[in-house]
């Protein structure tokens, strides 16, 4: 008599032991859950974004002789048209293209090279000559025009 209501009393006590267990424990798994969700998602967007645009692209600017809107775009065009390249923007004032590449594709040269092919000079390489000629004549620039890059006029470049 005395055994049996020991071991109902140690029964209920181990019931209500387990049952508090297995809440608690339910509870700290949500918890690990929800934080390292939080973690690993917050991770993960900052790496992908940073690793893809330093890593990857290459940001270039150097001079572009031009005179309007039109010579904007046969310039960005022109370096757009190069594999690799992402963005191109040539400022009208300045005189200055600014380009982003991924350069396990493309080379900086490989860029001057297709502006030039379009007509117009850079600071590495001399528009061509045919392609200059058929431009509109609003766009047909001084080879004498100063580029940007620190205000200095490559002499060797004609
Ligand atoms: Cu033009």
């Amino acid at each position: 008599m005395n055994f049996s209501k020991k071991s109902h009393d140690h029964k209920n006590n181990h019931v209500i032991g387990m049952s508090k267990k297995v809440i608690l424990s339910m509870a700290v798994v949500a918890a690990i859950g929800f934080t390292s969700c939080k973690n690993e998602g917050k991770q993960a967007a900052e790496t992908t974004t940073e690793v893809s645009s330093e890593l990857a692209m290459t940001d270039v600017s150097f001079g572009v002789r031009g005179n309007c809107g039109m010579c904007k775009k046969t310039i960005e065009k022109a370096a757009n048209a190069v594999e690799g390249v992402s963005s191109a923007n040539w400022d009208v004032d300045k005189k200055k293209i600014d380009v982003s590449f991924d350069d396990t594709k493309t080379d900086a040269q490989e860029i001057h090279n297709a502006i030039a092919a379009s007509g117009y000079d850079t600071e590495k390489a001399t528009g061509n000559l045919e392609a200059y000629d058929n431009l509109p004549g609003c766009c047909k620039y001084d080879h004498d025009m100063m580029m940007n890059q620190s205000g200095e006029v490559k002499a060797d470049v004609h």
